[in-house]
């Protein structure tokens, strides 16, 4: 994978320039080894829940129960892309994305006693094969939120026992997929995992509980510290990481309880995962704020989260503008008049620029980052067979120029991936929300290129070209 930072002689066509989305002319992305590409999610795309042998997962008994998914959506067929992987991934390659992220689901490959179940895991050895014949770098994440329910029958992510499951299951992906794999990524947004998941419902397994949140957490952590040695005992060749979401929180006056507000925001939302990883400690902060929920952490569990990373996967969307609560914690005040996109989200490229310095200072351990999510929902319609997808342009745009200054300041920055490469099933919003660069339209899934895939191809093609 090329992943080194140096630059290449600047000889961009003037005309270049000129378009909505192409990065300006000193820009660090007009480095080649600046890796640029999409990522999905397995139940976000597959469908195919019942098929060769998939157990169900967390997320097919959360939407199947009225009232928690938008129009009664489920993941079960999605983007079809079990059955239409081979055209989406000449679709990816088509394009000139040089990076895809994926996940593996594990009910489809890991039987509910630990066998292998082949037909599943045949799936991405063909997936992996393909991309690898089209020269596409690969990241693949192991847990995007699709626990098989039968974990979840013993107590999901508030059973210890679960994080050992987990680290069985990288075993096997490690041993059966060594060598096509490039960055291996342990879990995808613990905090919503943790928190949408157990702390306020809103996600499977929809239990909400404070003190189930901090327990889960702590347990995903230690499922992602037990997997990196296993990951890296069985494919040492690849990179081995984990990927979070990321939040700004800035504060709604100088008032030192305003600004107070806003640091107890990025604890919650940073820290509590960062610091685990890369200081081997929670924060104290956190448990401030959410007295009385300390989770129960065993001799030897926070060396093994801080397992030493090759990256870190940074997934960034909005801001939060926040004021204290007038107790201990702080609450959000919304700004007026800026914009916002189809998901209510606040579009803020500074805090993306704010957040990776701000981690560059705090972590002297920091690894090298990769933004393994950037993106934003539109309500997209195709018109005579175009998707003029315009303020997802400008969105991309002014969020990679962020990413340039991140570098220009000194952040190890090595790529970017664009969420997402096609609409797909989001979540709680089901498919109203749509994220992709790519256009789906579920009654006869055909695929439509959006304008905004077609600039970023055009830089990636330019980019091509230089010496
Ligand atoms: O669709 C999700 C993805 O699965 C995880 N990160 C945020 C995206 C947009 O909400």
């Amino acid at each position: 994978m090329a992943n080194d930072a140096s630059a290449v002689s600047d000889t961009r066509s003037p005309q270049s320039l000129a378009d909505p989305f192409t990065p300006a002319a000193d820009s660090s992305l007009w480095r080649k080894n600046f890796l640029l590409g999409a990522a999905t999610a397995s139940y976000q795309i597959e469908g195919a829940v019942a098929e060769d042998g998939r157990l169900p997962s967390i997320w097919d008994t959360f939407s199947a129960t009225p009232g928690k998914v938008l129009a009664g959506d489920t993941g079960a067929v999605a983007c079809d892309h079990y059955h239409r992987w081979q055209e989406d991934v000449d679709m990816l390659a088509g394009l000139g994305l040089e990076g895809y992220r994926l996940s593996i689901a594990w009910p489809r490959v890991m039987g509910a006693a630990g066998a292998p179940n082949r037909k599943g895991l045949d799936f991405y050895k063909r997936l992996l094969a393909r991309l690898k014949e089209k020269g596409i770098t690969t990241f693949v994440t192991l847990y995007h939120w699709d626990l098989p329910q039968h974990l979840e029958d013993r107590g999901g992510w508030l059973n210890r026992d679960t994080a050992y499951r987990f680290a069985d299951y990288a075993d096997l992906m490690s041993r059966e997929l060594a060598g096509s794999v490039d960055a291996w990524a342990t879990l995808n947004e613990p905090w919503c995992s943790a928190y949408l998941g157990y702390g306020n419902g809103h996600h499977a397994p929809g239990l909400a509980d404070g003190r189930f949140a901090t327990q889960a957490m702590h347990h995903l952590l230690l499922a992602h510290g037990l997997a990196v040695p296993v990951l890296r005992a069985n494919d040492p060749a690849s990179q081995k990481g984990i990927v979070a979401n990321m939040g700004r929180g800035t504060a709604n006056s100088d008032s030192a309880a305003d600004q107070r507000a806003a640091h107890l925001f990025e604890v919650q939302h940073n820290a509590w995962i960062l610091d685990p990883l890369l200081k081997g400690a929670y924060p104290r902060d956190l448990f401030e704020l959410w007295p009385g929920t300390e989770p129960l952490v065993l001799d030897g569990d926070l060396q093994t989260i801080a397992a030493p990373l090759d990256f870190l996967g940074v997934n960034y969307y909005f801001r939060t503008n926040l004021a204290s609560d007038g107790a201990h914690g702080f609450t959000e005040v919304p700004p007026e008049g800026v914009e916002r996109t189809q998901m209510g989200w606040e579009v803020h490229p500074d805090g993306l620029r704010d957040l990776l310095t701000g981690f560059r200072k705090t972590y002297a351990n920091l690894p090298p980052i990769y933004i393994t999510e950037n993106g934003m929902a539109s309500d997209d319609k195709v018109t005579d067979g175009h998707v003029d997808d315009t303020q997802r342009i400008a969105f991309l745009k002014r969020h990679l120029a962020a990413v340039d200054q991140a570098i220009k300041a000194g952040v190890d920055v090595r790529g970017y991936f664009l969420w997402s490469l096609m609409d797909n099933f989001e979540w709680a919003f089901g498919y109203e929300r749509r994220f992709g660069v790519v256009h789906v339209d579920y009654a006869t899934q055909k695929r439509t290129i959006k304008r905004s895939a077609e600039l970023v191809a055009k830089f990636l093609r330019e980019r091509k070209l230089l010496t």
